[in-house]
């Protein structure tokens, strides 16, 4: 039979913003899952930087986050030779779509979204018009690779919703275009919470550093924050709704270790939470000893890490510049002589 190997993988798309330091809740809530999908899957993936100035950046942290977040998913697991791997702004496809694709978004969709409204409120001295467009962005991003799948956390749901319409509007205007992309709900998902307050979830952008754990911190930093995460008064290593503390913890050392709940719960039965948090801590930390490790040789690899983000580059925008050329002739532009 021949068409398991002529059959079409999938394609799967997916990008974070180099917008900080990457935490364990990403690392373990997207990352994660991204290695795992590689081989099953024809994988895109890319660092969103056109997207992170929509908050205004400092741009030598900028430059220091976009080149610390690729080296540490490569340390991750990234393999290029498998899957592209490239930063959003050196692939000129983007921005060109991303306009293209303002024109076929209404004004009202746009103001739905609830990232925005949060955004602008968080940043009320800079609502720009890119944080508006930031959704029509990331559909130039999906459409362009034509992805049947997007692994997505539920804060970006809203936004492949829209990326959706967008491209069944098009595709109705003139004739199939795009793919039209689906949600990708991994089977294992993860939502990590902060440990300083586990209602919320774990995000960079805590102003309180002992909420987030970073994939990059240091060991004796790991434990310290693990030690004083918040749990309750109970006492007892077990999972229950209202025990948020115990359940994220519950949550992470399982992620990290395989058990399952009820293994844990064994494990500490008559144990206080003091023995508990620095099994998670000591276990976070193994788990990212080989990552941190990794990490620390590609970051010394200037040469291999240009070679490896331009490689992406060049592969994406071949890729992408046939959706955007089939677009641009669609809606009526003079086809380049040059
Ligand atoms: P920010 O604080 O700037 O909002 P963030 O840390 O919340 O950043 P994003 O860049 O918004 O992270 O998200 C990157 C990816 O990581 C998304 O797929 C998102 O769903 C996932 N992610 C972020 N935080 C968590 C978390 N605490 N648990 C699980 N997944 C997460
Ligand atoms: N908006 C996303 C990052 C992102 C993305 C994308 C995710 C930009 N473009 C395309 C999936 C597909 C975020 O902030 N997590």
């Amino acid at each position: 039979m021949e068409t398991a190997n002529t059959e079409r993988k999938k394609v799967i798309f997916s990008a974070i913003q180099p917008s900080g330091t990457i935490t364990l809740g990403n690392y373990l809530g997207a990352l994660k899952n991204w290695i795992h999908l590689q081989d099953e899957y024809s994988c895109i993936f890319a660092l969103a930087d056109l997207h992170t100035i929509t908050v205004r950046q400092d741009p030598a942290k900028f430059r220091h986050n976009v080149l610390e977040a690729y080296a540490l998913l490569l340390a991750c697991g990234i393999d290029t030779e498998k899957s592209p791997f490239f930063i959003q702004s050196q692939v000129c496809t983007h921005a060109q779509l991303a306009w293209i694709l303002n024109c076929y978004t209404q004004f009202g969709e746009l103001q739905r979204m609830t990232q925005f409204k949060d955004k602008s409120a968080k940043h009320a001295d800079n609502v720009n018009a890119g944080l508006f467009t930031y959704p029509s962005l990331m559909a130039a991003d999906i459409l362009l690779y034509q992805a049947d799948l997007v692994p997505v956390g539920a804060d970006q749901k809203q936004h492949l919703e829209l990326s959706r319409n967008i491209a069944e509007r098009f595709n109705g205007l003139y004739s199939p275009t795009f793919t039209i992309p689906d949600a990708y709900i991994p089977k294992q998902g993860a939502r990590i919470m902060s440990l300083k307050d586990p209602t919320k979830k774990m995000s960079k952008s805590d102003e309180n550093v002992n909420g987030y754990v970073a994939v990059l911190d240091k060991p004796d930093d790991i434990m310290r924050k693990f030690k004083r995460a918040i749990t309750d008064s109970e006492a007892c290593v077990r999972s229950a709704e209202g025990k948020d503390g115990v359940n994220n913890l519950m949550g992470i050392y399982s992620c990290v270790t395989g058990l399952t709940n009820e293994q844990i719960e064994k494990e500490f039965e008559g144990k206080g939470y003091g023995d508990f948090k620095i099994a998670v801590g000591e276990a976070v930390v193994e788990h990212l000893r080989p990552i941190q490790e990794r990490y620390a040789d590609y970051s010394k690899n200037k040469d291999y890490l240009e070679k490896c983000y331009t490689d992406g580059a060049q592969k994406a925008f071949s890729i992408s510049n046939r959706t955007l050329s089939k677009v641009m002739k669609k809606v009526g532009f003079i086809p380049k002589a040059f």
